[in-house]
């Protein structure tokens, strides 16, 4: 062995023998600026002839103090070990576990309920074109609903027969897309973000909706009432019932708006609803125009559509007083459901 390499060795035997901390020995002898590494570097100035056999040298000095290296620290650690006491009886420390948010838990919830009554989930852009989210839904170019202080436009380039892109404000979007994918008869449950310039108690400007549409032969209102009684007492429980007000959407005709009796006072009225009743959504008749953008023969088919938002319905459920709480991230709040 190359008397340099001895020598290096020996020194490094000793410092593992000595050593109180391998970890720290072993930066003496291979960090930086250890003692082996400058060695290393040493083979630039050695005769071209004899550097192969110089490079085995380091080699196999550098395998027998990583060995010794390896033993040392096995020791020092038992011997930590016999020193310290570790108790093998305390417990262990728990993971935190987390759960389904709640907006998650109730679109969960919302899709069982439809499930069994034959609707089937699809999923459509929350990123759409004007013509899905409004024309096709009978909604003139002027409609306040499509002015940029109500809607989020998306910069893009116009379609000449789509028109531009648009935050998907409701999930009526997904309406004609269904008729244009299937056939009637359709049950199609629709939940998805929906996007609107408003934030207050009861808004925000990222909210989830669910959408229902039922297109056959003979549809009537009678049993667009029964799907929501249906949904009701499954959703919030055997005492609660819907009404029908009427209203004006430019996509359903006639159209309602649905009403759920209040789950504090039970109907009678307090200071939450003052009437005993509370809105969940809008509802309708599909307007016949609606049906024809979708390539549906109004004077064969019609049927029934309704779009909730889903915050608004959990928040009826629990008795929230601000949906705004759903989006603060706070684990004080999300961590009670
Ligand atoms: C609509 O969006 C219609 N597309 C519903 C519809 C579908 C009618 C099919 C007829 C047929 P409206 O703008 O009223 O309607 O919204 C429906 C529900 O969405 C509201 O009752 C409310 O529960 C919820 N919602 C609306 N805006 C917000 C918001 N900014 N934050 C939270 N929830 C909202």
């Amino acid at each position: 062995m190359d008397p340099k390499i001895k020598e290096v060795l020996d020194k490094s035997i000793s410092l593992v023998e000595s050593s109180q901390d391998p970890d720290k020995t072993y930066l003496e002898i291979f960090g930086k600026s250890g003692i082996f590494t400058a060695l290393t570097a040493e083979i630039k100035n050695i005769e071209p002839a004899n550097r192969a056999a110089f490079g085995r040298g380091l080699n196999s000095a550098k395998s027998q103090i990583e060995e010794l290296l390896k033993k040392k620290k096995l020791s020092t650690f038992n011997s930590q070990l016999s020193t310290e006491f570790i108790d093998i009886t305390a417990p262990g420390k728990k993971q935190k576990v987390g759960h389904l948010h709640l907006v998650s838990q109730a679109i969960k919830e919302i899709v069982a309920i439809f499930t069994k009554i034959g609707f089937s989930l699809q999923s459509y852009p929350e990123v759409d074109w004007d013509w899905y989210a409004f024309d096709s839904l009978n909604m003139p170019k002027n409609h306040p609903a499509r002015d940029d202080f109500e809607t989020f436009f998306v910069k893009s380039e116009k379609n000449p027969r789509y028109g531009q892109q648009v935050l998907t404000p409701h999930t009526s979007n997904g309406q004609v897309r269904e008729m244009e994918r299937v056939k009637p008869p359709i049950r199609m449950l629709n939940i998805a973000r929906c996007y609107r310039r408003q934030i207050d108690i009861s808004h925000t400007p990222m909210f989830h909706q669910f959408e229902g549409l039922y297109i056959d032969k003979n549809v009537s209102i009678p049993q667009l009432k029964g799907t929501f009684d249906f949904f009701t007492t499954n959703f919030f429980g055997p005492k609660r019932t819907t009404r029908l007000r009427p209203h004006h959407f430019r996509f359903t005709e006639p159209s309602f708006e649905v009403d759920v009796t209040c789950g504090v006072c039970q109907g009678r009225g307090c200071r939450l609803c003052k009437s005993g009743w509370l809105e969940l959504g809008g509802a309708g008749m599909v307007h016949p125009n609606v049906l024809k953008a979708g390539g549906i023969d109004p004077n064969k088919y019609c049927g029934f559509a309704f779009g909730w938002g889903i915050e608004r319905t959990i928040a009826m459920k629990t008795e929230l007083p601000d949906i705004r709480l759903f989006y603060q991230n706070d684990l004080r709040f999300l961590e009670q459901f």
